[in-house]
């Protein structure tokens, strides 16, 4: 079936708010319990705001704020939203249009129209907001509003309250909603996943799209534009989670290729190793995937090595993770998988353990091994109140720290790079030199580099990968040579150097 016949519609969509209010409800009245919290009878979330380009006229399309997106799906440019905190009810704040709308932007609709559409309790207009909370607060004296306010533990950017017309008369408590809205984000609903499977399928099957149409002498936008149409035309997917990474020989050392200044524009060579991370987003909700495969289709035997490396503990970690698994673990897990691997075939040598305290992995994966996934690309909630983020290398660049529960979204990706910019202190400083074989690094000097990301679902025993992409080096070849995906039989892959993840040859 074509992604596009079972994507979730908009009357999918509405419950999937409504549960998600419902949980943010429960969480609300544990919190409420405790003696110290706030008397605030109403929450106020801002919806976002229409950007325009610097001082032109050009509307950016509307990114509405993620928060309010979890709590309410209502694409209105300009709204408020705001939920009683005793009651639970919701109430709409929709701006007042002028006549002009109606020529330019479309039909004014009525306010009965987005209650019904967005199964809200009540709908006022923004410029009411105040008189309607006062109203509906019924007491007299300054009231207390829960406005959203809390620092984004990824970016370290604070999100923007809300501000509306006399918010003056009001008390704010900016402290209060924040940490309850992100716990609540953290742990997905099954409709959530179900989008967020979408989104994988979607992204899985234009990446696929990708690895049938590449060849030499193409520059390196072109597969990022059969991407965006595979998932636009196919998948009705107008947004990516993030900016493609389409990145090919020496560029996928550049962990976040593809942006401005290096916009995706070199052009491809045969023996070229293609790192493409790249995902669709449906209704918000993301997909990051990531595929390393080289651009004429066959990995030459260093590519293969370093390929099954990081195959080897992509692998070998979601194998691992269950409910109550240490996130941590996890990385330092996909490190010494990928040093063992390195060290099979003599780049570095030594005793593992030491390499492990002297942080040598991080030469090699100098990213987290993975992030919380959802309507951002990089979910909150990564870090809690009190969590400090580790200062060493590699870890310290993990987004989450988390022990890993239920129903939570991340991403697994482990990479293996060779950036200069690393490994030339980690060879000059001594305490670190002496884990390499700098005559078999050398072969690898311009490799580049190789990721491996997919997406998975922690349930109570383990947990389900949503991303489905050929892994396997003969997996991939035969896609790549024309094969249709899921591969009708399995094939065993005899060429020296190809091995499957599990047995590495030492001598490849
Ligand atoms: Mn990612």
């Amino acid at each position: 079936m074509l992604p596009l016949e079972r994507a979730l519609t908009m009357d999918d969509y509405m419950p999937l708010s409504r549960g998600n209010r419902d949980k943010d409800q429960k969480t609300l009245n544990q919190a409420r319990i405790s003696s110290s919290f706030p008397l605030a009878r109403f929450r106020v979330l801002t919806g976002g705001v229409e950007h325009k380009e610097r001082c032109t006229q050009h509307g950016l399309l509307l990114r509405l704020n993620t928060y309010k997106h979890f709590l309410s799906y209502t694409p209105i440019i300009g709204q408020f939203f705001s939920k009683d905190v005793a009651s639970g009810h919701s109430i709409l704040f929709a701006p007042r249009l002028s006549a002009e709308y109606a020529v330019w932007l479309g039909e004014i609709k009525p306010l009965s129209y987005f209650k019904e559409r967005y199964m809200v309790d009540m709908t006022h207009y923004v410029d009411e907001i105040a008189e309607v909370l006062y109203d509906l607060g019924g007491q007299s004296g300054k009231q207390l509003l829960f406005l959203l306010h809390g620092l984004n533990t990824d970016s370290n950017n604070f999100s923007r309250p809300a501000d509306f017309k006399d918010i003056e008369n009001f008390e704010t408590d900016l402290l209060t909603l924040h940490p309850i809205l992100t716990e609540c984000r953290v742990f997905k609903s099954n409709l959530e996943v179900d989008l967020i499977q979408y989104a994988n399928d979607v992204s899985s099957e234009a990446h696929i799209e990708v690895m049938r149409r590449i060849g030499a002498g193409m520059k390196e936008y072109q597969l990022e534009s059969i991407f965006l149409h595979h998932i636009y035309m196919h998948g009705g997917c107008r947004h990516c989670s993030y900016t493609c990474i389409c990145a090919t020989g020496e560029n996928s050392a550049v962990l976040h290729y593809g942006h401005a200044a290096a916009p995706n524009d070199r052009t491809l060579k045969e023996g070229d190793i293609a790192l493409f991370d790249m995902g669709a987003e449906y209704h918000f909700y993301g997909s990051d995937i990531t595929c390393s495969f080289p651009v004429n289709g066959k990995f030459t035997k260093h590519q293969a090595v370093i390929y099954n490396a990081v195959l080897r503990a992509h692998d070998t970690v979601i194998k691992s993770i269950s409910s109550g698994v240490s996130w941590i673990d996890m990385h330092k897990l996909a490190e010494k998988t990928i040093l063992q691997s390195l060290k099979t075939v003599r780049i570095i040598v030594g005793d593992i353990d030491e390499m492990m305290e002297m942080r040598l992995g991080a030469v090699f994966l100098p990213h987290g091994i993975g992030h919380l996934l959802g309507i951002d690309t990089h979910d909150p909630g990564g870090y809690t109140q009190g969590m400090e983020r580790p200062k060493v290398p590699g870890l310290k660049s993990l987004r989450t720290i988390r022990e890993l529960r239920e129903g939570m979204v991340i991403t697994v990706e482990p990479g293996c790079y060779f950036i200069d910019a690393l490994l030339n202190p980690a060879l000059e400083d001594p305490t670190t030199s002496r884990f390499f074989n700098v005559e078999e690094l050398d072969r690898y000097k311009n490799f580049g580099g190789i990721r491996i990301e997919s997406d998975v679902v922690v349930t109570l025993n383990g947990c389900r990968n949503l991303t489905n992409v050929p892994r396997e080096i003969w997996e991939i070849e035969a896609v790549m040579a024309g094969e249709p995906w899921p591969l009708k039989q399995k094939q065993t892959p005899l060429e020296p150097g190809l091995e499957p993840t599990s047995t590495l040859n030492p001598k490849s």
